[in-house]
This record gives C-alpha cells, structure tokens and sequence, in this order.
C-alpha cells in the first residue's frame, strides 16, 4: 500500500473559533556565523532578525525605475493580460488594483527579480537557493488607491497554497515616491515572532475576493491591538528605486490613497527551495498557478 507522507500542520489556522497565538518555530535569520555581502550590512541583518523588515533607500536609480514603469505601461495595455485573470481590479471603480505573475510574462521584470541587489539580500538571510512564489505590481492609484487591510502573507500562503515553513521573504520595490500620504506599506516591527492562528473558515475560491479585499484570514482586532501596542507601527518612506524586504510573517498593511499621487510598489515573494509548496493546508484545491506557483521550484540564477 502506498502512504503519502501527510505534512503536519505546523501552523494551524481557520481552524477554530477563538484565535490564537503559536510562538514561531522557524529561525529568521537561517545564514548562521556567514558575512553577509551587499547590499547587506551586520547591522541590517540585525535589524531584520529584530523587527522582521528592513528598508533599503534609493537601491534601484531613478533612470531604473523608470525603465520599470515604461515596461508596465506596455503590459498594463496588453490584452491578454487584462483578460487572463492575473490582473484584478478596484470593486468600486474598476482601476487596476494589481497584476500578477509579472516576472513570468516580462523579461525586464525577470531580469529585476534575478538582480544581485536582490538575490544576495534573500539567498543570505534564508541561506538557500529561492525560487518566485508569486510576484505582483499594486498601483495603489492617485485619490481612489484602497487599502490592504492588517495580515500576515504566510497565513495566507501557508493555508492557501501550503507554504509549509516561514522561510520565505517578500521584495517590495518602490516605483513611485511612498510618503506619509499615499498609503505607505505599514508593518508591525517584531510582531513575525508569533503566528496568530485566525479563525473562520476558508472558502471555495476565496482568492476571488480576498485579492479585492481580504476578509478571511486577517488577525482580530484585540492581536493586532496588543501587537501595536507592544511594537509600535512603522512605515518606511522614500523615493522611487527604495527597497523594504519583508518577513512572510511580519504584519503589515496599507492605508487607502486619497493623495493626487499614485503609491505603485512591485512585489517579488522569495520562497527558499527547501520550502517548496505541498498541499495547501486548508484542504480546498490549490490556487491558481498566477498567484502562487507551484509547478517551477528551479532556483533562480542571480544575474
Ligand atoms: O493572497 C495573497 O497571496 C496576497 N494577499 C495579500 C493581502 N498580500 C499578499 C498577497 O499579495
Ligand atoms: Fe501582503
């Protein structure tokens, strides 16, 4: 008789009714006793160890980024890309809230996804090869952007997609100026340490509305009060070309945007290979591969 091994659930969540919190099992920082290499310093290593998010100012120049937005602009207009599904809209107005899979159907995105500014960030602080989970640009536009409200990536991930361990780091790319008006990626420092377990159950084809507006799988209000209040909320700002690596578990969220000015960040979500999806935890069919991939755990080559 055949037996699959059945991953255990090492982070259980939408499992019962009263949430909960499951101190972390995995490591933050996996390189141990290694130095890091640029654009990594001790000290930011330190940093990210402690709060589970650092900011790198001005990583990419501004003759880069523009490059990135010329390259959006001509895959914003594509047809096939409005109308395959990775790309989701506004519920009220229709904008364009994100598109997905970007690094699969641009070269240049590709190419900035396999950059050594990012790669030797990731591959150091998770000590493995990584490969992309999911990639997505958000234009968060000018007077109409709406918010993303307070969660955790890896809750979703682990019981969504089956992202087994937190071993996995997000690169959110600034493309546009993110200041205090337009809606800046807020992140609870520290707060990656504990997995808060939500309640709810997860529903057939919930990426349908979550992508709009997630509403399964966020934390209580009473966690998300105790965690602000024990670590504060912080959110980096800076100009275009700026970088935040960020810890699947780390808290985070976005106001809405009513500034003239539009908040655009490319997200690229690095899982280490040895992290590799199984079945998604909650039992339902797996998301589609535009969301999260599972079919290319290939290590990426650094550029
Ligand atoms: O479900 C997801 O994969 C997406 N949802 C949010 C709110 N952040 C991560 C990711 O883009
Ligand atoms: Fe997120």
């Amino acid at each position: 008789m055949i037996t699959t091994a059945v991953q255990e659930d090492l982070y259980p969540s939408r499992t019962s009714s009263q949430p909960e919190w499951i101190p972390r099992k995995d490591p933050v920082v996996h390189s141990e006793g290694r130095a890091p290499s640029t654009p990594l310093t001790s000290e930011l290593v330190a940093d990210f160890e402690r709060d589970g998010f650092i900011s790198i100012p001005s990583l990419f120049s501004e003759e880069e980024v523009d490059a990135y937005w010329t390259e959006l602009k001509r895959l914003s207009s594509k047809r096939e890309i409005r109308e395959n599904g990775s790309t989701i809209t506004e519920p009220e107005s229709g904008d364009v809230r994100s598109i997905f899979n970007i690094d699969r159907v641009s070269e240049v995105y590709n190419r900035l996804a396999r950059d050594p500014r990012l790669q030797n960030v990731v591959r150091y602080l998770l000590n493995d090869d990584v490969y992309i989970h999911q990639s997505r640009v958000n234009f968060k536009p000018g007077f109409r952007g709406k918010e993303f409200y307070w969660h955790s990536d890896f809750e979703t991930w682990h019981v969504e997609d089956g992202m087994p361990r937190m071993r996995c780091i997000s690169a959110s790319i600034a493309l546009t100026e993110n200041n205090e008006f337009n809606g800046p990626l807020m992140l609870i420092p520290g707060s990656h340490k504990q997995f808060i377990s939500c309640v709810g159950e997860t529903p057939a084809d919930n990426y349908k509305s979550s992508l709009k507006k997630q509403e399964v799988g966020v934390p209580d209000e009473s966690s998300i009060t105790r965690m602000a209040d024990e670590y504060g909320i912080r959110a980096p700002k800076g100009p275009a070309g700026s970088v935040t690596f960020f810890e699947c578990n780390t808290l985070h969220g976005s106001s809405g945007n009513i500034s003239p000015y539009p908040r655009s960040n490319v997200f690229f979500v690095f899982n280490a290979v040895s992290n590799a999806l199984v079945d998604p935890f909650c039992g339902r069919d797996p998301r589609p591969e535009h969301i999260a991939n599972r079919t290319d755990f290939t290590p990426l080559k650094p550029l």
